[in-house]
């Protein structure tokens, strides 16, 4: 059913030539067959009853639990259980970075300053914050503490919940999904779906989607908001990705996981000229900072800081035997890679409370003290330099990739720091240049082909003249292929998308940054409804999500917060509520109706690329757009030129 083999040509060389004795997440795949219930969302872990199986029949009638639980309740109860477990890990990184704003205003983290004032009165604004004449920390200190107030709030309102349209926040009071507070949404999901409490599959699966919207326009809206304000709002810049990035004169050490406040650390103490110095002292020639996962995502987009990959890529990264040191937050970070460590010279450090493995050295990161502990991460991958010994299997190659779109710069590069719209990108809509929109993004994944779907489903989408807007380690997939390019557009890109990136001067294929910067395309959307010319909401808009290769309990909530807010999205892999005819129905027809967003669940590339596209066509013929037809376009070309953008600044 699956290959377990990677589409990325530099992991897949490696591993042609990985020792027996080593496995990775690719043998252990095929190892390690799904169990088949589980697999389809049917097995009850909840109670000490059980666990209850509920597959096939009993004298001719539906198999319940011992508690009497039907399959549409267990499976109901399991979805709700992944987005919760996914929201409190979006959660407590936006939670992270409020402490950690908090605290810099407070002068209790000296190293770090404020980056980017103006967001942090935009943000101050949008949060009712008096900004006139105060200074950034005392604003700071209001953003934080606000934006804090949002995780244990019991009555109101999360706060970004106000940027979404009106007509989407009105759909959410209707069905009652609006979030109170971040903590009480995933506490009551814990709460309901224990056992003997809610077995109402659809009331069920609405808690599943408050929960979800805390997420997306709480916990993760804030984490984007906040990294921008500390540490910069994206702008492009070129980079690079591949497995090929490692040098071998030089100290190689890889950032991996997910909040970039250690990470932001580490890379303004590689510019350290002393350190420099020290590295060249053990006779490295510099010091090569290399991105994992979405920390690479993150400090790619803000200092060009090259990316070795996603998910599937980060063992293979150690069997480079090039990696003096990984160094790990938290999320997505496989314990493999602890053992893995010890087959070469590399250190495997870890340093969240939050995330502790076995056999790793742990040193752990305090924001005080943060230059501190990023200069003895440091030394310490330096110092194990001299300890390198060959062995492992490098690929000399690296493709160039430009990150960076922030949905601040999409605005500005659709007219300038003062005519920055998006009706540029409305009006390409209208006249059929582009088709649509779609978010490809989440993780990759062993059980297929790894990043092969995104690799496919990039270029088709961009060849039937779609957007592409990417995060996460969907971004790393396109970015190691090469796609990230303007380039790529005149190659790939259909007639009337080309024309757009060709006067614009981007890819077709735009990096939107991390997994939490998924709320990027939240904001981006609710910008596009209220330019006016689409939909006044975000449902009903040419533009959909997918998430052909995910695994992870976080892009279950990113795809539950997308449907909520109106987007339909396409899951690849199989159906973890296959189990469910009434599940399903409700994920793909019922949350249409109320939300005009999905969720479905479609394991073949072909038939994920032929639904996405069809609902981008039923949106457009809806909005009584003209039909989509390749190479035909009504009106005059009305995008700025690069030069024109330059005279504007
Ligand atoms: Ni997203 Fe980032 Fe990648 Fe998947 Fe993991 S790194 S937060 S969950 S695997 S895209
Ligand atoms: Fe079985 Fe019900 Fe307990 Fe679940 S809650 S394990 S279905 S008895």
């Amino acid at each position: 059913m699956y290959e377990s083999k990677s589409a990325d040509n530099a992991a897949s060389q490696i591993l042609e030539q990985k020792p027996a004795d080593i496995d990775t997440c690719f043998e252990r795949a095929l190892k390690m067959k799904p169990c088949p219930i589980g697999a389809m969302g049917a097995c009850c872990r909840i109670c000490h009853m059980g666990p209850c199986r509920l597959v096939g029949k009993d004298n001719g009638r539906e198999v319940k639990g011992i508690c009497g639980a039907d399959v549409d309740t267990v499976v109901a109860r399991n979805v709700v259980r992944m987005i919760a477990g996914g929201s409190s890990c979006h959660g407590d990184h936006g939670r992270d970075m409020a402490l950690t704003l908090l605290a810099v205003a407070n002068g209790k983290a000296r190293d770090y300053r404020i980056k980017d004032i103006r967001k942090l009165n935009k943000i101050a604004s949008i949060l009712d914050i008096e900004t006139g004449g105060r200074a950034a920390d005392d604003i700071a200190r209001d953003v934080a503490t606000a934006l804090l107030n949002d995780f244990g709030r019991q009555i109101g309102e999360v706060n970004f919940v106000r940027r979404a349209p009106a007509k989407t926040r009105k759909r959410w009071e209707k069905w009652g999904i609006v979030p109170r507070g971040i903590d009480r949404e995933i506490v009551e999901a814990m709460d309901r779906t224990t056992m003997g409490m809610d077995a109402d599959p659809d009331s069920l699966l609405l808690h599943g989607l408050r929960v979800a919207v805390a997420n997306g326009w709480g916990g993760s809206m804030m984490s984007t908001e906040i990294t921008d304000i500390l540490f910069g709002t994206p702008t492009p810049v070129k980079a690079a990705a591949s497995l090929g990035i490692f040098k071998e004169d030089e100290v190689n050490l890889v950032i991996h996981g997910h909040e970039p406040t250690l990470a932001e650390m580490i890379v303004e103490v590689v510019a350290d000229p002393a350190i420099v110095i020290y590295a060249n002292s053990k006779g490295a020639k510099g010091i090569n900072l290399c991105g994992m996962c979405c920390t690479a995502n993150e400090v790619m987009m803000r200092h060009g800081i090259a990316s070795a990959g996603g998910l599937t890529n980060q063992e293979i990264s150690l069997m480079t035997g090039l990696v003096e040191a990984m160094v790990v937050d938290v999320q997505c970070i496989m314990p493999a890679l602890s053992e893995l460590s010890k087959n070469f010279h590399t250190k495997f450090i870890t340093t969240s409370r939050k995330a502790r493995i076995l056999g790793a050295v742990h040193i752990e990161f305090e924001e005080d003290r943060a230059r501190e502990i990023a200069t003895e991460i440091i030394k310490l991958a330096i110092d194990n330099f001299t300890r390198r010994t060959r062995g492992g299997s490098h690929i000399t190659e690296s493709r160039p990739v430009i990150a960076g779109f922030s949905h601040e710069y999409i605005e500005f590069m659709q007219g300038g720091r003062y005519n920055g719209s998006f009706r540029p990108l409305n009006d390409a809509i209208i006249s059929g240049r582009i088709r649509g929109v779609v978010g490809l993004v989440g993780c990759d994944n062993p059980r297929v082909l790894a990043t092969g779907i995104h690799k496919f489903l990039a270029l088709e989408l961009i060849r039937n003249d779609i957007l592409v807007l990417t995060t996460g380690c969907g971004a790393a997939a396109c970015g190691n292929a090469g796609y990230l390019i303007p380039e790529a557009a005149l190659e790939h890109a259909g007639p009337g998308l080309r024309e757009v990136c060709e006067a614009i001067g981007n890819p077709p294929i735009l990096h939107l940054g991390s997994c939490v910067d998924n709320t990027r395309i939240l904001t981006i959307a609710a910008a596009m409804a209220a330019e006016g010319g689409l939909s006044e909401e975000i449902g009903g808009m040419p533009a959909v999500g997918i998430a052909p290769e995910w695994m992870s309990e976080k892009a279950m909530a990113i795809g539950s917060y997308f449907a909520a807010s109106g987007v339909p999205v396409i899951f690849g892999g199989e159906s973890p509520v296959a189990a469910s005819k009434e599940v399903t129905r409700i994920m793909t027809e019922v949350w249409y109706q109320r939300f005009r967003g999905a969720l479905r669940f479609e394991s073949d590339p072909e038939s994920i690329l032929s639904l996405a596209i069809d609902y981008i066509d039923r949106a457009r013929e809806a909005l009584k757009l003209r039909k989509y037809e390749p190479g035909t376009f009504s009106g005059e070309r009305v995008l700025m030129d690069m030069a024109a953008r330059r005279a504007s600044k």
